[in-house]
This record gives C-alpha cells, sequence and structure tokens, in this order.
C-alpha cells in the first residue's frame, strides 16, 4: 500500500501527497466515520492509489505524535502563535494555544507580526511572557524585519500557524515559502480580519514544512482537560508555586498564595495570571456540567 501525508481537505476529499511529491485525491474510508475519526491535515496515511476517474481510498491512518481539534491539525511538531497590533490582540487566546501546546509536547512560539506600524506591542509581549521561557519573535512580514529569525526557528519542523483572522498568517507563509496564497485586508469599519484562508493547508517549500489555517477568534479549551491541569502549564508560576501555603494550591481565592503575591510585586506578569483564573473558572465550569 501508498503511504503519504494529507496536505489538504475539502468536502470529503483529502490531498495525499507521497515521499517523491506525487499528490492524490483521495476519499476516507467509511470505517473511519464509524470509528469517529476524522482525517486531518498532518496526518500520515496508507492509501490505495487513484486508478482512471476514480478517486484513491485512505484505508489507514498512521499513530499521531500530537493533534487538535482547534486547528484540527495532526503531528504538527511546532506552533507559531501569530498577533499583531491591528487586529487588537487577544491574550486569553494566546494563553489558550500555549495550554494547548504545552499539553502535546508541541514547541509553542510567539510572533508578534506587523511591527513597521508600531514597536509598542511586541516589547509589552516580550516582557508579559518572558518567564514562560517561550521565545517572542518582532516581525514584519513587510519589510522583512525578523524573518531570519523565524526562518531558522522552523528549521526541521512541521509548523502550524495559528491566531485571529488578518494578523497576516497567510502573508508570513507567503514571504517565507515564495508559495501564493490569497491574504485579505482588515476591514476598516470593524477592525478586523475578513476570514480570508477558508481551508487548512500544508505548504512543503525550501525546506519547510508550514500549515496555514483560517483565522478565529473564538477557542475552546479542550474537553478532557481537567482544572488542575492548567497550573502545570504556567512554567512563569513555577518558580513561586511551591511557596503557596497550600499545596497543591490553585492559586486562585487560597490565603498566603506566593503567585498572587508575586504577580502583586510585579514579578510574574499580572495579566497572565488573571487570564489563568479566567481559564480556571471556565474549565471548572466546563467540569462541573460535563454530564449535563
Ligand atoms: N503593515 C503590515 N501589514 C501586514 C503585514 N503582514 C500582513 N499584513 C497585512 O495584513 C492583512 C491580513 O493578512 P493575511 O495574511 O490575509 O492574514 P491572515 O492571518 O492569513 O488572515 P486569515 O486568513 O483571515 O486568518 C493583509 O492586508 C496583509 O497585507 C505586516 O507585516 N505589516
Ligand atoms: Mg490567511
Ligand atoms: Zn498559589
Amino acid at each position: 500500500m501508498a503511504k503519504g501525508r494529507i496536505i489538504e481537505g475539502r468536502g470529503g476529499l483529502y490531498t495525499v501527497r507521497d515521499a517523491v511529491g506525487q499528490s492524490y485525491i483521495l476519499r476516507a474510508k467509511n470505517k473511519f466515520r464509524r470509528e469517529n475519526i476524522t482525517p486531518l491535515v498532518g496526518d500520515l496515511v496508507e492509501f490505495i492509489p487513484t486508478r482512471g476517474a476514480e478517486h484513491g481510498w485512505i484505508e489507514e491512518i498512521l499513530p499521531r505524535n500530537s493533534y487538535s481539534i482547534r486547528p484540527p491539525v495532526a503531528n504538527i511538531t511546532q506552533l507559531v502563535i501569530t498577533l499583531a497590533t491591528e487586529p487588537a490582540p487577544d491574550l486569553i487566546l494566546v494563553d489558550k494555544l500555549l495550554l494547548f501546546a504545552f499539553g502535546q509536547q508541541i514547541v509553542p512560539l510567539i510572533v508578534v507580526n506587523k511591527v513597521d506600524l508600531e514597536p509598542r506591542l511586541a516589547r509589552e509581549i516580550k516582557i508579559a511572557y518572558d518567564l514562560t521561557g517561550v521565545e517572542v519573535l518582532a516581525l514584519s512580514a513587510k519589510t522583512s524585519e525578523g524573518m531570519d529569525d523565524l526562518q531558522a526557528a522552523m528549521a526541521g519542523h512541521i509548523t502550524c500557524f495559528a491566531g485571529q483572522s488578518g494578523v497576516g498568517k497567510s502573508t508570513l507563509i507567503m514571504a517565507l515559502t515564495g508559495v501564493s496564497l490569497e491574504t485579505g485586508e482588515i476591514s476598516q469599519k470593524i477592525r478586523r480580519g475578513k476570514q480570508t484562508t477558508r481551508h487548512i493547508s500544508l505548504i512543503e517549500q525550501g525546506g519547510l514544512k508550514v500549515l496555514d489555517t483560517p483565522g478565529f477568534s473564538l477557542l475552546d479549551l479542550p474537553e478532557e482537560l481537567e482544572p488542575e491541569e492548567i497550573r502545570l502549564c504556567y512554567p512563569d508560576f513555577t518558580p513561586y508555586s511551591h511557596q503557596c501555603r497550600f499545596a497543591p494550591c490553585l492559586h486562585d481565592q487560597e490565603p498566603d498564595c506566593a503567585v498572587d503575591e508575586a504577580a502583586r510585586n510585579g514579578l510574574i506578569d499580572l495579566g497572565r495570571l488573571e487570564r489563568y483564573r479566567e481559564l480556571l473558572n471556565q474549565a471548572q465550569e466546563k467540569w462541573r456540567t460535563r454530564y449535563d
């Protein structure tokens, strides 16, 4: 049986590319639907190739190293969390994406694009995320500032770009790979992107493997995420968390919480702690109502 990777999927048809770069349009066997498995871009599959005008079939999906529902992708090793001055950044989205990456052993990278418009946001994000250990790059797809650093950081990875519509994901990927993609202006009226990219696609060019994804603004926490697990995905809290009076401490309402104190003294980013509490409350609510 032939082997390849899904590089695109739409309307029940999947484009699969094999090791020598040949592409096939395939359908997925019914058994996947019965087993409640959706083939994802990034999946490694075994397939029976196209015969004549007939589409071939995806027969098996090989075990996934990583898997995400939003964006729905498989086997990525790096997540580029993209933000920009315009549209206005949503840091809770950034923190949710970080949570997802840490939970799946995917290497996160934060890029602040459009620094040609103004440099302040990139500086603020670098400070706020400093203690997380996550690399933050200041970039401009327009002037090419910082693009060499991004290219270097992506070497050897299967990289997925994610973030709000209009931050410049497709523009960055075009600049990196030279492959032409559709990009869209920010709506001046609502100051938001226009959801230009409609489908996830995997692009392999010039030694890079990169997934472009449609922008989104809402991201649910993973169903199976236990509220207590969230704090384990905050490396910026760990230097203080062992000094909390309670162990374990959720750093929410507990007295003598060292993380709370560190944030009030400016040692931990206060915004990170406030958003953590918001996510914790969302997860607790979800957990309480999970059998409703
Ligand atoms: N000034 C400036 N504008 C940029 C930069 N990068 C992208 N843009 C513009 O931002 C707009 C949105 O870019 P896209 O690449 O379509 O954004 P996207 O993140 O792919 O958006 P969706 O596909 O809707 O999720 C376009 O008008 C780009 O030209 C940049 O570095 N500086
Ligand atoms: Mg796009
Ligand atoms: Zn605490």
